[in-house]
This record gives C-alpha cells, structure tokens and sequence, in this order.
C-alpha cells in the first residue's frame, strides 16, 4: 500500500469514528480497524512478509496510522459515554413528591427495629451527635481490654460470647456482645470534644423467650473537658420525654456496676398499667430501661486520652426491648421469625420516616 493510500485509509477511518453516533457504531469502526481481521491489523500482518528496506518505513507509517486511530477512538469513547450519561440522567428524573402507586413499595412495612432505631437517631442528632457505626466482627481488645474488661475478669463470662478460631498470631476474632467497640474506635481514631451514638447488632451466645441470640443496642458516649453527671442525666432525660413521647417521665438513677463506667447507674422509668397497657409517665411503678455511668479512667487511658484532662459520659439501651415496650408488642422472638402477617400488624409505613417536628410514631 502506498503513502497515499494510507493517507486515505486514515482519512476514512478518522471520518468513520467522528460519524459514530453511539457506544455501538464505535465499537464496530474499532473491530473494523484494530480488530484481529480488521484493517490496520491486516497490514501489519503484511509487514513480515516485506523486504527489510521497504518493511522499516511501511512499519512506521502503519504504527503512526495505528495511533492516530486508537487516540481517535479514545477521545469519541469518552465524549459518547458522558453524552449517554447526560441523556440518562435527563431521562430518569423522579418525582419524590408523587403518591406511591399501589404494589410492592406500597405494601411494604418498617420492622419495629429499625423504626426504633430511626427514632432514637434522630432524636440525638437534634441534641448534636453523630452517628458512628463499626464492623460486627471485632478483637478482644476493642470488646474487653480496653473496656477495662482484662483477661479473666469475671464480667468476661456474663458476656456468652461467640468467639472464632484462633488466629496464627495468638488472637481470637470474636462477634461483639455489645456495640462499646464503636465508641473505643471512634476514639483512637478521633479527638475530643464526641458526641456519639453506636446503634447495631450485638451478639450473645444465650437463647429463651427473652433473650435471642443476636440483639440491638444503641449506645452513647460524650467526652469533653468538663462533663459531668448533670450532662448526662439531662441528655437521659430529654431522650425519654422525646422518645416516649410525653411531657414528663419520672426517672430513677440507682447505683449500679460496670466494668467500663464509674460511678454507674441504672436508670428506671415511672409508668402504670392500666388494663394490658403500660403507660409512661403516669403512675407509681418502676421499669428499668437503660444503663449508664461516667466513663471510667481506664478506659480513657486504653486510648491515650488523658483522664486528668478529659471525662466523659456514656450509656447503653436494649433497641429490641425499648420497642416491645414502646409499640406493646409481647414476643420478642416474633421480632427474627419473618412472619409477614406480624410484620403487616406491628411494622410502619416506610414513607412516615420518624421526625422531632411532625412526630416520631404519628
Ligand atoms: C465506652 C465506655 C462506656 C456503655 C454502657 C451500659 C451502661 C448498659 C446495657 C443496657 C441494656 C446493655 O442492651 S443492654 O443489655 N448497657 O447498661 N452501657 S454504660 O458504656 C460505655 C461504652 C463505651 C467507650
């Protein structure tokens, strides 16, 4: 072939590829050029038979025909792809503020779980806190050691936990048996002032009608420079009245023990029963609800941070339980058994997304 004639071929090629109107049509141009059969491929299969003082110059002229191609090509590639993604994107516009048609979406419910878990977040990211979330799957020193739960400590058996095999390092993964890892996490990884709160699944090696195997914690932490119990017991205080949803809930903090809070507390509401139902705020009885404390020094020092310098508050509350009392609902094991006519009963419309201002159950 002759200088011309490649000329020619790249003028026609060059033409082709700015013609190709889609992603389909360049791709055919491309088969058709650099494809084992196509064009350019053909003559450079050509070169081997040449006789070495022609083979170098039609070489060259083949290789600068064959990169003009592939850099053509390239270049209306990129320039079809986003031109198809600006036409999708100008397609698939939603209207969110249509009625849902009847159907699945419609049908659809909530779980109580993760209605509950939508209200308690929400409810503490009006008062400034975070969320913070960590992997189900964690080291012994992020659930125990440095929640000043040692080796051998005897709050290590309370715990029921799921460990896996041993790893060849000596460690021993384990399923966390609450969601406190979090909270130690998200402190080696970030300064102080936090205000955080830890919702998720936590793991238990016990089962009977009131506890199953896996279960749902929501745990809180705030550490600053100067909180105290104060900060906390009106934290506690406006997270009941919000979530309960009353003006007032009579609260007792009775003195308590754990490994991770010192001084600790345990926290009751005031409710009464009327008939089957149980309601919060009235009455003379008293129902544990959640735990709580002041983080214990050890603690602070598992991850660097100074004690003398910095206190901080912390609690823990059972999601699956604060809904069956919230919502009335009398089995927890009905929570885990996938039974839709339960879930028709007790689960929530997914379009009444819990809020502070039009109302957290509605
Ligand atoms: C850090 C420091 C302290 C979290 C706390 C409780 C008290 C508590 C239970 C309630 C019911 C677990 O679901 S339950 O069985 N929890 O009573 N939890 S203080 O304290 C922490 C957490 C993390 C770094």
């Amino acid at each position: 072939m002759s200088a011309p004639e490649l000329d020619s071929l790249r003028a026609e090629l060059l033409a082709a590829i700015a013609g190709a109107c889609d992603l389909g049509a360049l791709e055919d141009v491309r088969v058709g050029a650099l494809g084992k059969k196509g064009r350019v491929s053909a003559l450079m299969q050509r070169l081997g038979s040449m006789p070495p003082e022609e083979r170098r110059d039609f070489g060259q002229a083949v290789n600068a025909l064959k990169t003009a191609v592939a850099e053509a090509l390239e270049v209306k590639q990129q320039e079809l792809a986003s031109a198809a993604t600006a036409e999708r994107l100008a397609d698939e516009t939603a209207d969110v503020t249509l009625p849902v048609r009847e159907g699945p979406l419609a049908e659809g419910r909530i779980h109580p779980v993760s209605q509950v878990t939508d209200e308690i977040t929400e409810i503490f990211a009006d008062m400034g806190f975070s969320i913070a979330e960590g992997p189900d799957i964690e080291t012994d020193f992020n659930n125990f050691t440095a929640l000043n739960i040692p080796p051998e400590h005897p709050a290590r058996q309370d715990h029921d936990t799921f460990y896996f095999a041993e790893k060849p390092d000596g460690t021993r993964p384990l399923l966390r048996t609450h969601t406190s890892p979090v909270q130690i996490r998200t402190m080696l990884k970030e300064k102080p002032p936090l205000r955080i709160i830890a919702p998720g699944r936590v793991y238990r090696c016990d089962s009977d009608q009131t506890h199953t195997p896996m279960f749902h914690q929501i745990e809180g932490l705030v550490i600053d420079e100067d909180t105290h119990l104060g900060h906390l017991k009106w934290v506690l205080q406006e997270f009941c009245r919000a979530f309960f949803e009353v003006p007032e809930v009579k609260m007792r903090f009775r003195a308590s023990h754990f490994p991770f809070t010192e001084p600790s507390m345990e926290v009751d509401i005031g409710y009464a029963k009327v008939g089957d139902e149980i309601r919060i705020g009235e009455g003379d009885r008293w129902l544990e609800i959640l735990g709580c404390g002041m983080v214990h020094p050890n603690v602070l020092k598992a991850v660097q941070l100074d004690p003398k310098k910095y206190q901080g508050f912390a609690f823990g509350l059972g999601i699956d339980r604060i809904a069956m009392l919230k919502y009335g609902m009398p089995d927890l094991r009905a929570f885990f058994s996938g039974d839709l006519r339960w879930l028709k009963h007790y689960g929530f419309s997914p379009l009444a997304v819990p809020t502070l201002a039009a109302g957290l159950s509605r």
